[in-house]
């Protein structure tokens, strides 16, 4: 009995993740929920809104690469050095990314894919993949989503600024006969500089040529969908941005039913990042699309986790190649749970609840919610509160089949979390 509330449970000495075993260290927070995921690959899938998707993309980028069958284990070297992270971003920690061991993980974006990709010599590609972050859990959240990086380089000498310089004055005719309104931002600013080492006037020349492919690629996703028809017009928002591994950077939001939604993150490649991959003479640009944000707008999916099941009345309802709205089957009661609990001693990430919940319930859980948090006055002891909303997609749960899964993360958060 002591031992049971005392001690975490014991971590299995390895863990075998698409066919290889991998020995499991002090590191190790994958969980059996997130290996299920790993052999999905929604976005080969025929059919299926994320396939549908990633087909239009590629037919948008006809001329690129189109890569699609890439492991999602990575190297920390690969997901965050490669890219120049410094050395203590927290994306790196074991609370924000899933580890299989300290020498290997999930990829959290599919930009821990460029150096091996630019390496290979590959001048314009895409490539569309699964991947991994603890997150929050709710409507537009989850632990796993598809991302599709998308690349264009060019030699860094006039020939290919020129060539560069002519690809976007074939967008901007293309775009000036469309009925699209662009907020922009400047190609390169005091805020949001050119990199040392690029000549300026390329460095505005390369960040003028993305925002043209992408505005280009909206347009054609976006066109006669709701909230961009000819009275309409489709309205896309430049923001300046962050990213440790492009500069000058941008996200992108589209204005879709009343609101702003972030798509991409996108920018000029670091140096430093070709300079790795031995392409040091060439210059040019990245993105980063997230799939389901832009496909939940497409087809009206009201909810991330809808993409990951296997209910006949959800993938029967799409066609290989069409976007079409998507239909709700009846939507079943939900059914909430409130826990509280004091911190334990050695502290407690709200990541590390989320993950005890989804590993349980998997995807009966709708959303976890800190209601509250609490530090004694005297004491100086913490508390925290939180909300967990069942439902099932498919059928309505019972009160005790609730019960028993609340009973099940109260179980865990005591064996594993030591509350
Ligand atoms: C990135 O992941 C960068 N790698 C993008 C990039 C690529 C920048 C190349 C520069 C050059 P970010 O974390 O913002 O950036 O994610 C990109 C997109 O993924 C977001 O705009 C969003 O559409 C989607 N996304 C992010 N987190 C989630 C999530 N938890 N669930 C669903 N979609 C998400
Ligand atoms: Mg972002």
């Amino acid at each position: 009995f002591l031992r049971l509330y005392t001690t975490p449970a014991p971590t299995p000495s390895a863990i075998p993740v698409l066919g290889k075993t991998y020995p499991t260290d002090a590191y190790t927070n994958i969980t059996p929920a997130i290996v299920s995921k790993v052999s999905r690959q929604l976005h080969l899938q025929d059919g299926h809104p994320i396939c549908t998707l990633r087909a239009l993309v590629e037919d948008h980028f006809a001329d690129f690469a189109h890569l699609r069958s890439v492991s999602p284990l990575v190297t920390p070297y690969q997901n965050f050095d490669s890219l120049s992270f410094p050395e203590d971003h927290p994306g790196r920690s074991k609370t924000d990314s899933y580890y299989l061991n300290q020498d290997m993980m999930l990829r959290t974006h599919t930009s821990a894919h460029e150096v091996e990709v630019f390496s290979e010599g590959k001048e314009r590609w895409l490539l569309t993949a699964d991947v991994y972050r603890r997150d929050e859990i709710d409507a537009s959240h989850y632990p796993v989503f598809h991302q599709m990086e998308g690349a264009k380089i060019v030699s860094s000498d006039e020939a290919g600024v020129q060539a560069m310089e002519e690809d976007s004055r074939r967008l901007e005719h293309e775009l000036s006969q469309s009925n699209i309104i662009i907020e922009d931002v400047p190609h390169v600013s005091g805020t949001n500089p050119a990199q040392p080492e690029h000549d300026p006037r390329h460095s505005e020349i390369m960040a003028k040529n993305l925002k043209l492919s992408l505005n280009s690629l909206m347009y054609k996703l976006f066109a006669g969908v709701a909230g961009a028809t000819k009275e309409d017009p489709l309205r896309v928002r430049w923001i300046e941005a962050y990213f440790p591994f492009t500069s000058p950077s941008f996200e992108v939001e589209v204005f879709f039913r009343g609101k702003w939604l972030e798509i991409l993150g996108c920018g000029v490649v670091l140096q430093s990042t070709l300079d790795r991959a031995n392409v040091a003479n060439e210059m040019g640009w990245a993105f980063g699309l997230g799939l389901e944000r832009i496909a939940m707008i497409l087809y009206s999916i009201p909810d991330i986790r809808l993409f990951w099941s296997e209910d006949p009345r959800f993938i029967s309802q799409f066609k290989a190649g069409d976007i079409t709205t998507f239909k709700p089957y009846s939507k079943y009661p939900e059914s909430y749970r409130d826990v509280s609990f004091w911190k334990p001693q050695e502290g407690l990430h709200e990541n590390d609840v989320y993950d005890v919940v989804r590993d349980i319930a998997g995807d009966l859980v709708e959303d976890v919610k800190m209601i509250d948090q609490f530090t004694h006055p005297k004491t100086g002891r913490e508390s925290m509160a939180f909300r967990v909303t069942y439902r099932s997609m498919d059928r309505s749960l019972v009160n005790d089949e609730v019960n028993a899964l609340q009973e099940q993360v109260i179980e865990r958060l005591r064996e594993h979390l030591r509350v």
